[in-house]
């Protein structure tokens, strides 16, 4: 099987850059380079095919969301009902939040016309003639870059009137947010599009029915878009080469925290933690894995008991937990699970956006606890309490915020109860934190 082929490879193998395959060359960003590695040409095979045939044929490719969901992309373009009268749009949630992942951001700095064309080709094929870029604000210099990509790509006639002499119109707008995590949601993102806090909205309908000014929306991920050029062009095949069956193709995954070599490691769906640790450099010298997450603080974390589950949606999800945005975060011994735990609760509670009560009231109360267990305050009840205020928020909140913040919390009392118990019985934390760089 793939699977078992994945296993079986070389590091070398295993390392697939494609959209990363040019980020080390002298100014990758520009519409020159872009053009030297194929640019544009992906988008060329697409005006040639359909825009029915063209969704199809993506959604043959099997390429799923790379924003956490893994929702099948292709399916979420053949959503959008045509023939309806409505303007259709394209959203790209830029807005790259989730702690750990830093895959979005890089890319659409060293390689943002990648997006653009797949911007254009998603367009054509849900004949939309106006798509956004929804970035997260706080990142001006990549905001200055897009700008600048945009404009190149308007004066090449990538963009503007009569694409390419495909008959497509097509604008793109970038905006800015303003760094609140809750508008990576896409229907929170669309409210702070249409200028209004941004708060999640009642699915159903969902955005491919009703989504920007209540018009059918493609929100997707920035990764996901900018994988399609690719596709078209090395074909289907290639991309199903690679990765597993039901996750194929390559991706990005954003390793961090106390690893010899953090960044972006591009490789195929499907590969297991250690294989990345191997052709990485493995975690810090003199240092052993203790725990990591699979996509960030929102999924379960895992320990060195799971460094063979692979990295694709069924396999980490058969293992009770999701593959999110591939933001793998490893923790070595020196790191104390409560504190790491207690700063990313905090990070929930302060970005709630306070529309439901579980996940407004829970993540505060979580909060309280995991800081009076840290600081040696609290009593042996309070672990049953814990896992009774996640499971309020888990499941009943309005938005997968909640059930973000309760994650870390049953996961790290499941793998490292005798941790928080050592901080109870002890009265203090047993780590030094002087030797943990991560949480300092
Ligand atoms: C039409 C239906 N469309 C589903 C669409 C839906 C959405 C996509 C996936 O959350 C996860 C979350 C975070 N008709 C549809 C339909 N759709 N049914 O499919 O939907 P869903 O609900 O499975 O997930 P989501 O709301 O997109 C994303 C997790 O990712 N996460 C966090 C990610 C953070 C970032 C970031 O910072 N950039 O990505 C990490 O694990 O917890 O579970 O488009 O409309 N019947
Ligand atoms: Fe807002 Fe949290 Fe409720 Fe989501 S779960 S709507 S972030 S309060």
């Amino acid at each position: 099987t793939l699977a078992a082929e994945i296993n079986n490879s070389s590091p070398e193998k295993l390392l697939s850059p494609v959209l990363s395959a040019f980020w080390d060359q002298p100014e990758s960003w520009t519409l020159e380079t872009y053009r030297r590695h194929d640019g544009y040409e992906g988008l060329r095979k697409a005006l040639a095919m359909s825009p029915d045939d063209l969704i199809a044929y993506v959604k043959a490719s099997g390429l799923r969301g790379r924003g956490g969901a893994g929702f099948p992309t292709g399916m979420k373009w053949q959503f959008i009902p045509q023939g309806d009268g409505k303007p259709h749009y394209l959203v790209v949630n830029a807005d790259e939040s989730e702690p750990g992942t830093c895959k979005d951001i890089p890319l659409l700095f060293a390689n943002p016309h990648s997006l653009i064309e797949g911007i254009v080709i998603a367009c054509y094929a849900i004949r939309s003639s106006h798509a956004f870029i929804y970035l997260r604000g706080e990142v001006v210099p990549v905001l200055r870059r897009l700008h600048e990509a945009v404009r190149e790509a308007y004066a090449a006639g990538y963009l503007g009137r009569d694409v390419l002499g495909s008959g497509l119109d097509l604008d793109l707008t970038v905006h800015a947010g303003a760094g609140a995590y809750i508008c990576g949601e896409e229907t929170a993102l669309l409210d702070s599009l249409e200028g209004r806090r941004g708060q999640p909205r009642l699915r159903p309908p969902f955005p491919a029915v009703a989504g920007l000014y209540a018009c059918p929306t493609v929100v997707n991920n920035v990764e996901s878009i900018a994988s399609v050029p690719a596709i078209l062009n090395r074909g289907k095949e290639w991309f199903t080469s690679m990765g597993t069956e039901k996750s194929p193709g390559f991706t990005l995954y954003s390793l961090s925290g106390h690893v010899a070599s953090p960044g972006q490691y591009e490789a195929p769906l499907g590969i297991t933690l250690r294989q990345l640790l191997d052709m990485s450099g493995g975690m810090r010298p003199g240092h052993r894995l203790k725990f990591w997450t699979p996509g960030g603080s929102s999924t379960p974390m895992f320990t060195d008991e799971h460094l063979d589950v692979p990295l694709d949606y069924e396999g980490v999800g058969a293992a009770g937990s999701m593959l999110g945005t591939k933001a793998l975060q490893c923790f070595d011994e020196t790191t104390c699970v409560v504190r790491a735990v207690t700063r990313w609760t905090e990070f929930y509670a302060h970005e709630s956006c306070g529309k439901c009560t579980p996940c407004r009231e829970g993540t505060y109360w979580l909060v309280q606890l995991m800081r009076d267990i840290e600081a040696g305050k609290g009593v042996m009840s309070d672990l049953d309490k814990l896992n009774d205020i996640a499971d309020n928020i888990n499941g009943k909140s309005f938005c997968a915020l909640g059930d973000g913040a309760a994650s870390p919390i049953f996961s790290s009392l499941k793998y490292f109860r005798d941790e928080y118990e050592r901080h109870i019985t002890g009265k203090g934390c047993p780590f030094d934190p002087a030797k943990s760089t991560a949480w300092a």
